[in-house]
């Protein structure tokens, strides 16, 4: 066997984001998934008032589209789910689930679109074709005879509001609050950091004040590939002469410049924009340190300036009237070293200096961060720290100001806005006992962590997926994937298939469903739903497209057919008047949540949406205090309790423009370089001469974890790249199987995907 990988390309990223390249990718997937052309003026429909809200990621969308307000992500999310591939039962007959196993993640969602609901045999090892009714029927029988309180009910964070809140009420009637989602691998750190600071679990930043920012700090997020459309707002920021400070580990297309594929002067011109005006190369897990050296060099020009009788660079009034703990949150910084930080962080002191200087020149500063940030042992810190950051300059709750946390999925944020929640004080259960006459269970469910955890000791007696592929984007995936298939029951709704599917319970179905970019129709005619996005604004979506198959069902359907076959009959809750109209679920929300939702139906079109009351945004703080809390850090280690000692290397997981999270569009990574294979890390070419590495050498990852259990993935081949010495990035979810499941955000259990101590070992075969 080669040492070095056979699939692999490597070319030299030069192209911009967005540029040609972005169209052309465009077309290719527009074709390869077989897109009508007749269909393709479907995009422009895409992120309108009036039209659907893309699939792919929850940027906000504006009341004044661009003509063309999508971008390459969203093109391809959508191609990928109208497509005009589909697989019926003629395809499991020809395939067991044990040959199906053996294809990637790429091959398995490629078949197209699933059309027809599934049970497993296993006789035959094969799904098979049952139908609706029968279905719920036996999906129904088993949880009645279940354990109630070992039933998850997980989503993924695509799924309304309508489904969501019905789904939220069906576990709770069921008779628990194990309503994991995907928010709880992503932005929970988000939820509970500006809730314990600011008193909001959201981010505070609107569209508008891109408009009104004059500088601009970035941390641990991909614009190019994970927020493509948020480039606009950038790059008109840039326009007019905003300094963007980025703190990345490594050195992103998108982040560096942009070209608009939408303009055709652009586009002729080759015109890029520079997008970040200083670039900082963090160590993976080093933002606390970094954002610690900030506020001490912003201590020490205040000082100075205090000492020189000039105007004070700390926003003494905000800071008197609206926070609390400044005075154990200076002396903190005060007496950090700056060996210390440097060391943490692996950037100058200088370099610190220099983008302080920035941040203290500004008079509206927002904070935009991602995955970066939330996705490790220190998550919640990192964010509360970015809170303490913009408090010192009173930047939060005014126009140009705030704290921007780039969500995920695109109604993640909405699944939580309407009950989908396994912290029971975030449910308004009082309300629901009132509106629906049962009583709700008041003690915590299982998050996503603890439901793996469930499932690990064996008490987890069924799981139910609203989307996602659970087992693929979790972390410890060789012991998730053998004590999975001793779970009695799973049920996935899905779209495309995926190897949840085939890594599955003893008994298990799918459940295919209708995309939100299909035409919903029901009794009461073709139905519309709603989204909320990242900036906290709900708009809504109408299917467009022709269902891909007649037999699918919408999502809400199917929550009421599991729901009717399962609970006891409430007349205060008639599911069938719901699927039949979704105006009447709306009508519910509204009840449960009238402060957020009143006249719902009148206003749910309203051009940019209709956005939740934020009292941060304001400078009304809902916090214990009645202020904005500024947050000693408690260590600035990033990675406190995986250490592995001179030997590792500290591994970070991202993302590729080839995919959805496990939905894998294509093995390349164009921004990066990288084609035909995933299976690749990226390393400093000094630590590649360290090791005696050439490039697209073979490499295997060993998690430095030492508790007795043996995480590798092998097959890896060396990619040179601009990454800081000591570090190394791969994808997710290639690399899941190295993440430790105890190695979490300490305070909200998101898996810590973004500092995982490795030992590098020679060779190896792919694993
Ligand atoms: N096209 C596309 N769009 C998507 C998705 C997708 O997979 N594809 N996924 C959606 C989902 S669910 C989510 S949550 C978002 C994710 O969007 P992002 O938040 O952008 O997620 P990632 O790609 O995982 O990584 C974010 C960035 O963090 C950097 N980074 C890693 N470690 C650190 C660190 O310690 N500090 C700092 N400062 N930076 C660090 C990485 O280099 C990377 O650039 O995107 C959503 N949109
Ligand atoms: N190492 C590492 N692990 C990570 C991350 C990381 O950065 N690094 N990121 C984490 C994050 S931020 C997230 S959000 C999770 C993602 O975890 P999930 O949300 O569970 O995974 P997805 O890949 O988004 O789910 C894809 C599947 O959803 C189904 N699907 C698609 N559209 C629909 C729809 O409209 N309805 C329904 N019912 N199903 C649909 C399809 O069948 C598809 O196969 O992964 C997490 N895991
Ligand atoms: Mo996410």
């Amino acid at each position: 066997m080669s040492k070095h990988s056979s699939e692999l390309r490597i070319e030299n990223p030069t192209m911009p984001a967005g540029g040609w390249g972005s169209v052309q990718e465009v077309s290719t997937i527009l074709l390869h998934q077989r897109v009508p052309l007749k269909d393709s003026p479907l995009l422009l429909k895409q992120n309108k008032p009036d039209g659907f809200a893309c699939v792919s990621c929850a940027w906000a969308k504006p009341a004044n589209p661009h003509p063309f307000e999508f971008c390459e992500s969203g093109a391809k999310a959508t191609a990928w789910e109208t497509t005009s591939k589909a697989i019926g039962a003629d395809f499991f007959e020809r395939h067991t689930v044990t040959e199906l196993e053996a294809w990637d993640d790429h091959r398995l969602e490629d078949q197209g679109r699933l059309t027809v609901p599934l049970r497993y045999d296993p006789q035959t090892d094969k799904y098979r074709e049952i139908g609706w009714d029968s279905a719920f029927a036996e999906i129904g029988a088993l949880l009645r005879a279940m354990d109630r309180k070992g039933v998850v009910f997980y989503s993924s964070g695509r799924a309304s509001l309508e489904t969501s809140y019905m789904y939220g009420l069906l576990a709770r009637m069921y008779g628990n609050n194990n309503l994991p989602d995907s928010s709880n691998m992503c932005h929970e750190s988000t939820s509970v950091g500006l809730q314990k600071t600011i008193g909001v679990p959201v981010g505070t930043v609107t569209l508008e004040d891109f408009e009104h920012t004059d500088c601009i700090f970035f941390f641990g997020q991909n614009v190019g590939v994970n927020s493509p459309r948020m480039l606009h707002q950038l790059q008109q920021a840039r326009r007019r002469g905003v300094p963007i400070i980025t703190f990345n580990p490594l050195r992103e297309r998108g982040l560096v410049s942009f070209t608009n594929p939408q303009s055709p002067t652009e586009m002729l011109t080759g015109a890029e924009t520079a997008i970040s005006t200083q670039y900082h190369q963090v160590k993976p897990g080093g933002d606390t340190a970094a954002i610690m050296g900030l506020c001490k060099a912003i201590f020490a020009f205040d000082d100075a300036t205090r000492a020189a009788g000039s105007q004070r660079l700390l926003d003494t009034a905000f800071l008197q009237e609206h926070t609390d703990g400044l005075k154990h949150f200076e002396a903190a910084v005060r007496a950090c070293a700056w060996g210390d930080i440097e060391r943490e962080s692996g950037l100058r002191r200088a370099a610190l200096e220099s983008a302080a200087q920035v941040y203290c020149s500004a008079s509206a500063v927002m904070a935009v961060y991602g995955m970066g940030v939330t996705q490790h042992r220190n998550g919640v810190q990192n964010v509360e720290m970015i809170v303490n950051l913009l408090l010192l300059r009173g930047n939060i709750g005014k126009p140009g100001a705030g704290v921007c946390p780039v969500r995920g999925h695109s109604n993640v944020q909405g699944q939580r806005t309407v009950g989908i929640t396994e912290k029971p004080e975030l449910a308004p259960l009082d309300k629901l006992e009132q509106q629906y006459g049962f009583a709700p269970p008041r003690e915590p469910g299982m998050n996503t962590v603890e439901a793996c955890e469930g499932i690990l000791a064996g008490r987890v007696q069924a799981f139910i997926g609203l989307g996602g592929n659970f087992v693929r984007a979790v972390p410890e995936r060789q012991l998730m994937e053998a004590a999975w298939r001793a779970i009695p029951l799973t049920v996935q709704v899905s779209t495309k298939l995926n190897r949840n599917h085939l890594v599955h319970g003893k008994a298990s179905y799918i459940l295919p469903c209708l995309g939100r970019i299909e035409i919903d129709r029901q009794a009461g005619g073709a139905q519309d739903v709603t989204i909320e996005d990242s900036t906290a604004c709900m708009h809504g979506s109408r299917g467009m497209a022709e269902p891909v198959a007649p037999s699918l069902l919408s999502e809400p359907a199917i929550v009421a057919g599991i729901a009717k076959a399962t609970l006891a009959p409430n007349p205060r809750v008639d599911w069938d008047r719901w699927v039949a109209d979704y105006a009447t679920i709306r009508d519910a929300i509204a009840e449960t949540y009238p402060e957020i939702f009143h006249d719902f139906n009148a206003r749910m079109w309203t051009p940019g949406g209709i956005r939740k009351p934020l009292g941060a945004a304001h400078r009304v703080w809902k916090t214990e205090s009645g202020k904005a809390n500024f947050t000693v850090p408690e260590a600035l280690q990033g990675n406190p309790d995986l250490k592995g000692g001179s030997s590792t290397l500290r591994l970070f997981t991202v993302r590729s423009d080839g995919q959805f999270n496990t939905t894998i569009y294509s093995h390349d990574d164009r921004f990066r370089g990288v084609y035909g294979s995933r299976m690749v890390i990226f390393m400093a070419r000094a630590d590649m001469a360290r090791h005696a590495l050439t490039q697209g050498e073979l490499v295997t990852l060993r998690c430095a974890a030492e508790d007795g259990v043996e995480r590798r993935v092998g097959g890896l081949a060396v990619v040179p790249y601009d990454v800081p010495e000591g570090c190394i990035a791969g994808y997710f979810p290639e690399l899941n199987p190295l993440i430790p499941l105890w190695h979490h955000a300490k305070e909200s259990k998101v898996p810590a995907a973004k500092a995982i101590d490795v030992i590098l070992e020679r060779g190896g075969r792919p694993s």
